[in-house]
């Protein structure tokens, strides 16, 4: 059926790229000379050659790794650098060796899109005997969103996307790239980035590069073997990377005063330990990580304010940094931020008077936020509001609440995902609007 689904596919794109009649829909290079096949220890996806030495994917692709197997259409394979991430529209740029450029077929890019244009996914996925293999789903473009805080349009298909897609080209019917393929909050709705914000963002990233350096390098701590280590407040959590060619186990134990989860999970947020143990006091769990798989040690203190946690393991472990973690949150405007890996929880401090009103709005494409404003005093945060899908937005899963200062002091606003201790990782845009003290 597979294949049958295949061979209709194929001749759908064939078809629709003999129907480009007129001039300007005359297509300049085969697509598919430019969609590639990246690999990393967690799995694999697909990626669009922009120019000579670029490679675009999405995040959730080659996320956290700073170096990514790629397979050129020709079959050559070639190792690419990730030089820069865009967790909020979930896209990564690739830098390929210059020893391969010439070797290169950027893809052409669509300078409109219309809806109800035939549109067709490129990508790399598995075939029934276990390869990977291009493949193509054609279908029809349904509809076009600019999503405000981020400043983006999203192209919506009906067109089939199969596992190994994310991060390859969305084509028109001249073989012209109008988007990169992703996979978004919502099961079922297939969405591409368009090209045009793609390849702005590539600029943007390019440019960051260039000024301050690859970003994605210094995420990861010195790598150890061993690692003891504890664990202050409420929420405070920590995430390791262990990945070896050979299987091995790695085993978690913690003592604490308050309740503490302790997992292993793949890389995407799925937990793959034996359990995922949340209890108090001493905790032990192991896992088998399997060869070649990247997996995150994850844990995370939920009540209580103090625990000691020692993870074994016999290959190195780094340790995934909360890049945002302490950022000062914009009392007018919108601060991005990111939540780092499966589990993070971010928190932002808010100084406000007594009887100061704030509206708070949180708003993702890649998680389903929860926002949770607290007063902190010194025995402990008191909840002041809550909100998970107040803010609806494209998928109905965005946060905003408004609450109003009981008293003068500091308030913390944390950003989580719907999925609880565990979740998803990603971007998102936090905005706060100015304090302001209602008349009295
Ligand atoms: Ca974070
Ligand atoms: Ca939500």
């Amino acid at each position: 059926m597979r294949n049958l689904l295949r061979l209709l596919a194929a001749t759908l794109i064939l078809a629709a790229l003999a129907c480009a009649e007129t001039p300007e829909d005359r297509q300049a290079v085969n697509p598919s000379d430019s969609v590639v096949l990246v690999m990393t220890a967690s799995g694999n996806g697909s990626g669009v050659i922009i120019d000579a030495r670029h490679i675009l994917t999405d995040a959730h692709v080659v996320w956290p790794f700073i170096e990514a197997g790629i397979q050129l259409p020709d079959g050559t394979i070639a190792a690419a650098t990730v030089i820069g991430f865009d967790r909020y529209v979930d896209l990564a740029l690739l830098e390929l060796p210059e020893s391969i450029a010439s070797d290169l077929t950027p893809v052409t890019i669509a300078t409109e899109v219309e809806l109800g244009q035939t549109v067709t996914h490129l990508g790399y996925s598995h075939t029934s005997d276990g390869s990977l293999a291009s493949d193509a789903r054609a279908g029809t473009l349904i509809d076009q969103q600019s999503i405000g805080d981020f400043e983006v349009t999203l192209l919506e298909t009906n067109a089939e996307v199969i596992p190994g897609f994310s991060g390859g080209a969305l084509v028109n019917g001249a073989g012209e790239l109008v988007g990169i393929t992703q996979f978004l909050l919502v099961p079922g709705r297939i969405f591409a980035l368009s090209a045009v914000d793609a390849i702005e963002r590539a600029a943007d990233l390019i440019e960051l590069a260039e000024t301050q350096g690859a970003p994605v390098g210094h995420r990861l701590e010195a790598a150890t073997a061993t690692t003891t280590f504890s664990l202050n407040g409420p929420r405070a959590h920590a995430a390791f990377l262990a990945t070896s060619a050979e299987q091995f186990d790695l085993s978690l134990s913690a003592i604490s005063g308050g309740a503490i989860t302790l997992a292993v999970l793949d890389v995407h947020g799925h937990v793959v330990s034996d359990t995922l143990r949340t209890g108090r006091g001493e905790l032990h769990i192991t896992a088998t990580i399997p060869a070649n798989t990247a997996r995150l040690a994850v844990v995370g203190l939920r009540h209580g304010d103090h625990a000691f946690v020692r993870i074994e393991s016999p290959v190195p472990l780094q340790r995934l940094l909360d890049e945002d973690h302490g950022q000062p949150a914009i009392p007018d405007g919108l601060t991005f931020a990111v939540l780092d890996y499966p589990s993070d929880i971010d928190m932002f401090e808010l100084q406000l008077p007594a009887q100061g009103t704030v509206l708070a709005r949180v708003t993702s494409l890649t998680f389903d936020t929860v926002l949770h404003v607290e007063l902190v005093t010194p025995e402990g945060a008191i909840l002041i509001a809550s909100n998970d899908d107040g803010g609806t937005g494209l998928f109905g899963t965005n946060s905003l609440l408004q609450f109003t200062a009981p008293v003068a002091g500091t308030y913390r606003l944390t950003v989580s995902d719907a999925g609880g201790s565990i979740g998803h990782a990603g971007g998102y845009a936090l905005l706060i609007s100015s304090p302001f003290v209602e008349p009295q």
